[in-house]
Order: C-alpha cells, then structure tokens, then sequence
C-alpha cells in the first residue's frame, strides 16, 4: 500500500514538472534577438540542433521533408532525444544516451509535428515541424522553410518575412491590443480585406518571432460586423503556401466556407480569392483561420486566426445587453510559436483593460488554440451570457469558465470595485515561466474610481 501511494506521489511529481515544462518552453520558437532582421531563413536539408545547458537550442524547428536533423550534445551529461510527449516514447526516433560530444541524426520523411524530450531531464523538450516538400528541390521550392537558422546569408532566400507587425492596413488599434478592420460600401456589400504574409511579431519584450499573419497581426484584425449584412472578404495570399479562410461558427454557403481541397481549392501565393456571404448568426463571437487543404495545424500555430463579432442590426450590443460601457475582446492561444498568449502577446506585454467602478463589461472571449484554458477573473464574478454566439438558456454566474479549442464565449460583470483585477488561464504552467515568475496567458482589468 506504501509502495502504492509512493509511486502514485512520484508519478505526480513527474507530471507537476512536466507541467512547468509544457509551460514555459513553448516560447521558445525561432526568436529573433536583434531588431534588424527583415529578410527570411530557410531551407535546408541539413538542420543541427544543439543541446546545451538542458536545453535543446533552437526548442523548435520547422523543416521540409527529406531533411536530416542533427542533435549534438554540448552538455557534459548525457542526454537522449526521445521522440513523444509528456515522457512517453513513441518510439519514432530514439538517440539512446548520448555522452558529450556525440550527435545523433534522423531524417524526417513524413509530415508532422514531432515532440521530443530527454529521458533523464523532464525539463528538456523540443518540436520539430515537418511540412510536405523536398528539401533537396532547389530554389522552386517555396514551402519549407527553417526557422532556426534566421541569418540570410546562410542559404538562398525562398521569402521574405516583413518588419515588424503593427498592422499593415492602419488599422486603429483597440483597447485590447487588437486591430479593427476597416471595410468600405459596395453595391451594398460590406468590404473588407484580409492580406496574409509572414511578418516579424514581438510577444513580448526581448521575444521576437516568425509569424504568419492577417494585415501584420496576431490575431488578426477583428472584424466586426452587424447581423443580416452582405459582406464580401478579399483575401490576399502572400505566403510560400497555400491557404484558405474559414468563417468559423458562421453558417456560410458550402462554397464559402474555405475549407482547403474541400469547398475550394487552396488560394495560391501571390493570388486573391474573395468569400460573399450574408450574416445570418446571431449576435456573438465568431473567429475565422485559415483552413487549407495541408499545414492547417502549422498555419494556425504560426497566427492566421482572428475574432469576428456579430452585433445586434444598427444599434450595437447595448440593444441586446443594455448599458455596456466597456467591450474587449480576447483572443487565447497556445502555440509553440508564440507560447500562452492572450491576443498574441504573452503577460506583461498583454493589455491592460481599463473600467471605470459601475460600468458593465463585455468580453467577448474565443480559444484559438490546442487546449483548454480555464480563464479565471480576480475579484468579481461574471456571467456567461453565450457561447459560440448562441445565448445560453439562462446565463451562468461564475469565476471561471473552461474553454475549449475553437470555442467561443461572451461573458460580462460589473466592475465594482477598484483595483487591478487579473483575468487568466488557471493552468499555473500557462502563467509560470521557468523561474517561475508570472507570463503567459494573464491579463487584467484596471478598474478605477
Ligand atoms: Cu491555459
């Protein structure tokens, strides 16, 4: 019985660490230290990742088919690159021990995503993203690329990624850090333009990272619109890749729905594809992403994913939830691109959301991401009036409420008292970097008298 509950403790152990882990190495990504940088990696079909202070450098990796990987082991101790996931192997690649100085390789032939970690330090994990292409094609191949390595001199340039992303149509920025997208009046039709191309993209101070975005951000801008409206979506594909755009919880047409090798084929690079369709959800929170025929998963991970509200016809939300002074709207995500992020940035970065003590706050709330995140609000309670812009029967009174992948919510509270209120992912690994201080998915709201 004492061996029982021994084992079950070191096995609770061994996740809680894990959970540390998945928390703060995901940030990890092919970060940009300088400020300089505008121009793309690369492909290769020879790709080294060094392990050094427990550590796997780059963390994360995105390479072609038919490229060779090579780990080397830095470390004095010995060290193993372990295919799975939360310490299990799956028995894909194994390096066995390897002692200093010696390097283990492997070629990766099929598309994916690859975890890795070592078997003797729970800490040290890694990601090798593997997209469909040959690296060994030459300069026609425009899909592979290496984000390891971001010096431009160290291969032939396939594209180029633009400066840092702010928004590339100006938009005006919100309160909530995000965009709004602007549209314009034709024959009746609301207007609006999406362009996706790889931009810089600053998480937080000191990490900077590819990204592939709407109008240079993530997520990208927030188009919102009023229920029963004609809209028209020109979308412009300026990635090395296919893409596609799905209006997410919107009950479009079949051949609207961008779905890639499904409804349409996936929009080529450097062409235009526009979407035409009537509004008919109800007021809510919507999202769309990109949808293409292959790497959705990749094109999610690196930000081709935005909010879309629907507003009551004419009057704005206060027609049906009267006297809100406050509207924010809040994107969460998990990438191992960005890491835990709320509206692309990771905590300090993140918004401050101000409110004045009495008003009434909406929050329109949407997981983009791979996992549930509990988001939890300090001092007040809210209610959970929809989810996925439906209304609820009744609305719920709660302090936290568990989203899931591709779920939408709306939530509001009264801003009663005065303080800095956090709201974030209770998942204490989504809010704890390594030297455990707080980042990720946190952000508060500021009310004031
Ligand atoms: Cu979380």
């Amino acid at each position: 019985m004492r061996s029982m509950i021994q084992r079950i403790w070191v096995m609770v152990a061994a996740f809680g660490l894990l959970g540390m882990t998945v928390g703060c190495q995901p940030q990890g990504a092919s970060q940009q230290t300088d400020n300089t940088a505008s121009s793309a990696p690369i492909q290769s079909h020879a790709v080294t990742v060094d392990i050094k202070n427990f550590a796997y450098s780059p963390e994360t990796i995105h390479i072609m088919t038919g490229t060779t990987v090579t780990w080397r082991n830095d470390d004095s101790v010995s060290h193993t690159v372990t295919s799975g996931a939360n310490q299990k192997a799956d028995g894909v690649f194994d390096s066995k021990d390897m002692a200093h100085g010696q390097t283990f390789s492997y070629t990766f032939s099929k598309p994916g995503t690859y975890h890795y970690f070592c078997a003797y330090h729970p800490i040290m994990t890694g990601t090798v993203i593997v997209t469909a292409g040959s690296s060994s094609s030459g300069a026609d191949n425009m899909a592979g690329m290496n984000m390891s390595n971001a010096s431009p001199s160290s291969g032939t340039e396939k594209y180029t990624i633009a400066p840092l992303g702010t928004g590339t149509s100006g938009e005006p920025k919100q309160a909530d850090d995000l965009r709004l997208l602007p549209y314009t009046m034709e024959d009746g039709y609301k207007v609006f333009h999406l362009t996706a191309e790889p931009v810089w993209w600053q998480v937080k101070p000191g990490q900077k990272v590819e990204a592939w975005a709407y109008n240079g951000s993530v997520p990208g801008p927030e188009i919102k619109v009023d229920q029963g409206d004609k809209v028209k979506i020109v979308v412009t594909n300026k990635l090395p890749e296919g893409t596609t755009v799905h209006w997410h919880g919107l009950d479009v047409p079949f051949s609207q729905d961008g779905t890639g090798g499904v409804s349409q084929p996936d929009i080529k690079p450097g062409q235009t594809w526009t979407y035409t369709f009537t509004v008919t959800a109800p007021p809510g929170t919507y999202m769309y992403h990109s949808h293409p025929m292959t790497d959705m998963e990749k094109q999610e991970d690196m930000g081709l994913f935005g909010p879309f509200i629907v507003e009551p016809k004419g009057t704005g939300w206060t027609q049906v939830h009267p006297g809100y002074q406050d509207e924010y709207t809040l994107v969460v995500n998990d990438s191992p691109q960005f890491g835990y992020t709320i509206n692309g940035l990771s905590y300090p970065a993140t918004p401050v959301l101000p409110a004045k003590v009495g008003d009434k706050v909406l929050v329109h709330l949407v997981n983009i991401g791979s996992m549930n995140h509990p988001m939890h609000l300090h001092g007040m309670h809210f209610q959970l009036l929809e989810q996925d812009g439906y209304p609820l029967p009744a609305p719920q009174t709660m302090d936290t409420v568990d989203t899931a992948p591709g779920t939408t919510y709306d939530l509001a509270f009264v801003a009663n008292q005065p303080g800095k209120w956090l709201f974030h992912c209770h998942i204490t690994a989504h809010v704890t970097d390594s030297q455990g201080n707080m980042t990720g998915m946190i952000t508060m709201f500021d009310v004031k008298n």
